[in-house]
C-alpha cells in the first residue's frame, strides 16, 4: 500500500446527493431502471449508496493505520453474529432522515427496503453476538482494531416448525447479493495441512524440525465496513474463505481427470462452506479443527504481510498487536505464531516463547465442563503434526516449571497437563490458551471467580495475576438506538443525545422514573414497540398476539441449563389452575409467553423440549378460558432482526438458568436496557444488573450457586420435589399423561422420566421458588406506574452494560495491561 494513495470523497450528505447517488448505483451497477428494478435490486442500490457514503473513511482508516502502525488489536472469533448491515450503517453515518426523505421522492419506503435484507447469522447465539458488538464498540471508541473469523457461505441454519418440531434448512444468506463485502482474492493466502515433520541440523549446527505439509486451501479474504458510530472511523472485519488451490487443480487436471479436480475443489471449498451449529456442545468434527486453523493461520499470515511494513523486526510484535482469543476456537494459533517465529523466522524457541505470550490474551465463556475443547492427539497429528510438536513442547516446559514449584506434585502435574490422557489423548485448549496467554478473563464477574476457583483453579493459584474478569457489554447503537427509537427519542429529549457513545449518561434519567409525566410517555413507547411486534409476528409468522397482555420472553439458544422447562412449568402450572377452576380467570394476569430458540440439531433433548413447548402452546391456544388470559408465541427462526423487535417490545425478561451455569448472558443486558423487567436467578451477569437496577427493580429467585453445589454434592433427589409439591406433581403428571400429545403419554415420556431421575439443572428444586417469584412479578404489573417506574430505573440504572465499557475494560486490564513474562 502506497501513504499517498490520493482518497475518494463521499457523496454529498443531502437529500438530493442522496438521489443521485442511488439513481447512479441503480442503472450503473445494478443495470437497471426504477420502474423495472425488483425489490432486491433496490436494496442492493441503497446498500451500495450507503456504503459510499461510508467509503472515504474507511480507505482513511486504512491508510492511517498503516501510516502510524499503532497498536492494534485483533479479536479472533470463528463467529460473528452481525445482524442487518444496512441499518446499522445508516445510523453511523446519519443518513437515515436523508435516505428515508430521497426513497420517499422516488416512491420507495426505506422501512420495506430494509426488509429485504438477510442478516448474514455467522454465529450461534451470545458468543458471535458478542463479538459483533464489540468490533462495533472498537470503532466508535476509535480503538485501532481488525477483526478476524470466517465467512461461512451458509451461516446458522433457517429454523422451521413442522408439527411443532424444529426443521432445520440451510441458510443461503449470500443468495440475493452481497452488498456489504469485498472480495480481495489478490491478498489471498496458502494453508497447509497434514503431511509429517522431519528433524534436520541448520547452517548454525542446531537441531530442527520443519514441517513437510500434504496438502494446501487458499484463503480470500472478504472485508467488512466496521463504521464507529458518527466519529469518522471505519474498522475492519476480515473474513475469509476457503478456495482450492491452482497448483493442484491444475496438476490433477495434467493428469486429465477433470472430475477429480472439480472434487478436490469441493473439498477444500467446504472448509468456510457451514457454520457448526453446536452452541456450547463442540462435537470434536475434523471440519472444525480445520476451520479453526484455517482461519487463524490466514489471520496470523495476514497481519504480518499486510498490516506490518516489510522487514518488520518480530521481536517487537508484542508492540504492534494483541490477538484476543475469543474462547477456543481460534487457540490453535499460539502453536501457529511458535511455528512461524521458530521455523520460518529462525527464532531462539524461548525469544519465540516471549513474543507468543506477550501476544495472546483469551477469554472464556463458560462453564460446563463439556464446553471445553479438547482435540485427540491423533487428530491433531494427522492434521497439524508441527503444531503438535511444539503444543507437546509448551507442556514439557509448562509442566517442569509445575514440578518445581510445586515440589514434583505429580497429582498436580497430572491435573495441569495441557495433553489429558483419558478417555483418549487429547489437547486442552483452555489450559493451552491459559499456560500461553497473557490473560485469561471470565465474562461476568461471578463467571470469572468460578473459573478462578473451580474451572481453572489450578491454573489461577499458580498465576494469580493473570485472571481477570472483563463483564460483557452490548451495543447501545444496536440495541436501543436502532432497535428502540420511540425510547430513543424520549431518552434523548430528557438528557441529549451523549448516552449513544457514552451510556453511564443514562444515569441522568434517574429523577424522571419519578416524574409521572416521563413515566406516562414510557408507557406509551411501549405500547408501540409491542405493537411493531404485532405487525411483525403477524406477518412473518402468523401469530396474533394481544398487545394489551404482559409480553412474558424467554429468548436464547434452547439448552437444558438455559431451563427454558422451568418457564414452561410455569405456563402448565397456570393451564392447571384456571382448567380445574382453581384459579378464576378474572384473576389472572394476562400474559402471552413468548419463546424464541434454536436447538443444536444433534441435540435431541433440546429438540423434544422445543416440541413441548409448541404442544403446550398448542393445547392453551385451543382452550377459549384459557387463552382469554394465558397465550404462548413460538415464532421460529428467531435471530438478531427479530430480537431488534421484540426486545423493545418486552415487558418482563426471563434469565432463569440454574446459578453457576450461565457464563454472563447478554439478552439480560438488551432488556434491562430497553426497559424490561427481569425475573431471574443469581447466574451470570444477572448478579450485576440486580447490584445496579435494585432489588426492588427486580424478581430475583431460587437457589444460589453454592447451594446448587451442595446440593448436587449431597446427592440431589429431583423426584423428592415432586413427591411433596402438589402443584409441581400436578403439572409434570399433565405432561406425562399426554395432555400436550394427544392423549400419547409416551411422547414427552423421555422429558418427564430426566426430570424426575437426573434433573441435571435442577428445574424442580427450583419450581416452587418460581412460582412464587412470578405471584411477586403479577402483584407488580398489577400498578402499571410502579411497573413503569422500575421499569425506567432499570433503563436509567443499565449503562454499564454498553460494550464499550467493556473495551474499556479490555483496555486497561488486557490489551494494555504489563506483558507478562514466563515465571
Ligand atoms: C455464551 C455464553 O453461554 C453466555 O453466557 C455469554 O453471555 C456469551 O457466550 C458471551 O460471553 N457462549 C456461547 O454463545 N457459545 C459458546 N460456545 C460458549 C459460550
Amino acid at each position: 500500500m502506497t501513504e499517498t494513495t490520493p482518497l475518494i470523497t463521499s457523496p454529498e450528505h443531502s437529500v438530493e446527493g442522496f438521489v443521485r447517488e442511488y439513481l447512479r448505483e441503480l442503472n450503473f451497477s445494478q443495470g437497471t431502471v426504477l420502474e423495472r428494478a425488483t425489490a432486491n435490486d433496490r436494496y442492493l442500490a441503497l446498500a451500495r449508496t450507503v456504503r459510499h457514503y461510508l467509503m472515504s473513511r474507511w480507505m482513511q482508516t486504512t491508510v492511517d493505520q498503516y501510516r502510524t502502525q499503532a497498536k492494534a488489536v485483533a479479536y479472533l472469533s470463528a463467529e460473528y453474529l452481525l445482524g442487518r448491515q444496512l441499518d446499522n450503517a445508516l445510523i453511523a453515518s446519519d443518513l437515515e432522515e436523508i435516505a428515508a426523505e430521497a426513497l420517499a421522492s422516488l416512491g420507495m419506503d426505506l422501512d420495506e427496503l430494509r426488509a429485504v435484507e438477510v442478516e448474514p447469522g455467522l454465529g450461534n447465539g451470545g458468543l458471535g453476538r458478542l463479538a459483533a458488538c464489540f468490533v462495533d464498540s472498537l470503532a466508535t471508541m476509535s480503538v485501532p482494531a481488525i477483526g478476524y473469523g470466517i465467512r461461512y457461505e451458509y451461516g446458522i441454519f433457517r429454523q422451521r416448525f413442522v408439527d411443532g418440531r424444529q426443521v432445520e434448512e440451510p441458510d443461503n444468506w449470500l443468495a440475493g447479493g452481497a452488498p456489504w463485502e469485498f472480495a480481495h482474492p489478490e491478498h489471498e493466502v496458502a494453508v497447509a495441512f497434514g503431511g509429517r515433520t522431519e528433524k534436520y541440523t541448520d547452517d548454525d549446527g542446531r537441531e530442527r524440525s520443519r514441517w513437510l505439509p500434504g496438502w494446501q486451501v487458499l484463503g480470500v479474504p472478504y472485508n467488512y465496513m466496521v463504521p464507529g458510530y458518527r466519529n469518522g472511523r471505519v474498522n475492519t472485519l476480515r473474513l475469509w474463505s476457503a478456495r482450492a488451490t491452482h497448483a493442484f487443480d491444475l496438476k490433477t487436471f495434467n493428469y486429465g481427470d477433470y472430475a477429480e479436480a472439480v472434487r478436490s475443489q469441493t473439498f477444500a471449498e467446504n472448509i468456510s462452506k457451514v457454520l457448526y451449529p453446536e452452541d456450547s456442545t463442540p462435537q470434536g468434527k475434523e471440519l472444525r479443527l480445520q476451520q479453526q486453523y484455517f482461519f487463524v493461520a490466514c489471520s496470523i499470515r495476514d497481519f504480518i504481510d499486510q498490516l506490518l511494513r516489510p522487514g518488520f523486526d518480530l521481536h517487537d510484535l508484542p508492540d504492534r498487536i494483541v490477538f484476543q482469543l475469543n474462547d477456543t476456537h481460534p487457540v490453535i494459533a499460539i502453536p501457529e505464531l511458535m511455528r512461524i517465529l521458530v521455523d520460518e523466522r529462525g527464532f531462539e524457541w524461548d525469544d519465540a516463547w516471549q513474543v507468543t505470550q506477550r501476544c495472546f490474551a483469551y477469554t472464556c465463556h463458560t462453564l460446563l465442563p463439556e464446553a471445553l475443547e479438547v482435540w485427540p492427539v491423533e487428530l491433531v497429528g494427522r492434521l497439524l503434526p508441527r503444531h503438535l510438536e511444539i503444543i507437546y513442547r509448551i507442556n514439557e516446559e509448562f509442566l517442569a516449571q509445575v514440578r518445581e514449584r510445586s515440589g514434583g506434585d505429580e497429582l498436580l502435574v497430572r491435573r495441569m497437563s495441557i495433553i489429558a490422557e483419558h478417555p483418549v489423548r487429547s489437547v486442552r485448549m483452555a489450559y493451552l490458551a491459559t499456560v500461553a496467554g497473557s490473560k485469561v478473563n471470565g465474562v461476568a464477574e461471578l463467571h470469572s471467580q468460578l473459573l478462578r476457583d473451580k474451572v481453572l483453579a489450578d491454573f489461577a493459584a499458580f498465576w494469580p495475576e493473570k485472571f481477570t474478569n472483563v463483564t460483557n457489554g452490548v451495543t447501545p447503537r444496536r440495541f436501543v438506538k436502532l432497535a428502540n427509537p420511540g425510547l430513543s427519542g424520549l431518552i434523548t429529549e430528557a438528557i441529549g443525545d451523549g448516552w449513544v457513545t457514552d451510556l453511564d449518561r443514562l444515569r441522568e434519567l434517574e429523577p424522571f422514573a419519578d416524574d409521572a409525566e416521563f413515566r406516562r410517555r414510557f408507557r406509551e413507547v411501549k405500547a408501540g414497540n409491542k405493537d411493531r411486534l404485532v405487525s411483525l409476528l403477524g406477518a412473518r409468522d402468523g401469530i396474533e398476539i394481544d398487545p394489551a397482555t404482559m409480553l412474558d420472553v424467554m429468548v436464547k439458544r434452547l439448552h437444558e441449563y438455559k431451563r427454558q422447562l422451568l418457564k414452561l412449568l410455569h405456563v402448565v402450572t397456570l393451564y392447571d389452575r384456571i382448567t380445574s377452576g382453581e384459579l378464576p380467570v378474572d384473576q389472572v394476569t394476562p400474559r402471552t409467553v413468548v419463546f424464541g430458540a434454536k436447538a443444536a440439531p444433534g441435540y435431541v433433548m433440546a429438540k423434544e423440549i422445543i416440541a413441548l413447548i409448541n404442544h403446550v402452546g398448542a393445547v392453551v391456544d385451543a382452550d377459549p378460558d384459557v387463552s382469554r388470559v394465558l397465550r404462548v408465541a413460538f415464532p421460529a427462526n428467531y435471530n438478531v432482526t427479530v430480537a431488534e423487535t421484540l426486545i423493545p417490545a418486552a415487558d418482563l425478561s426471563e434469565q432463569i438458568s440454574l446459578a453457576g451455569k450461565e457464563a454472563s448472558g447478554t439478552g439480560n443486558m438488551k432488556f434491562a436496557l430497553n426497559g424490561a423487567l427481569t425475573i431471574g436467578t443469581d447466574d451470570g451477569a444477572n448478579v450485576e444488573i440486580r447490584k445496579l437496577v435494585g432489588d426492588d427493580n427486580f424478581f430475583l429467585f431460587g437457589l444460589t450457586e453454592p447451594e446448587a453445589s451442595a446440593i448436587a454434592e449431597a446427592g440431589y433427589r429431583p423426584a423428592a420435589y415432586y413427591e411433596e409439591n402438589p402443584s409441581l406433581r400436578r403439572a409434570l403428571d399433565l405432561v406425562a399423561r399426554g395432555t400436550f400429545s394427544g392423549g400419547d403419554a409416551s411422547v414427552f415420556e423421555p422429558i418427564v422420566s430426566n426430570l424426575l431421575s437426573e434433573d441435571r439443572f435442577m428445574v424442580l428444586a427450583d419450581y416452587q421458588a418460581y412460582l412464587d417469584a412470578q405471584e411477586r412479578v403479577e402483584r407488580a404489573y398489577a400498578d402499571p406506574d410502579a411497573w413503569s417506574r422500575s421499569a425506567v430505573l432499570n433503563v436509567a440504572r443499565s449503562g454499564f452494560f454498553s460494550s464499550d465499557r467493556s473495551m474499556r475494560d479490555y483496555l486497561d486490564r488486557i490489551w494494555r495491561a504489563a506483558p507478562l513474562t514466563s515465571s
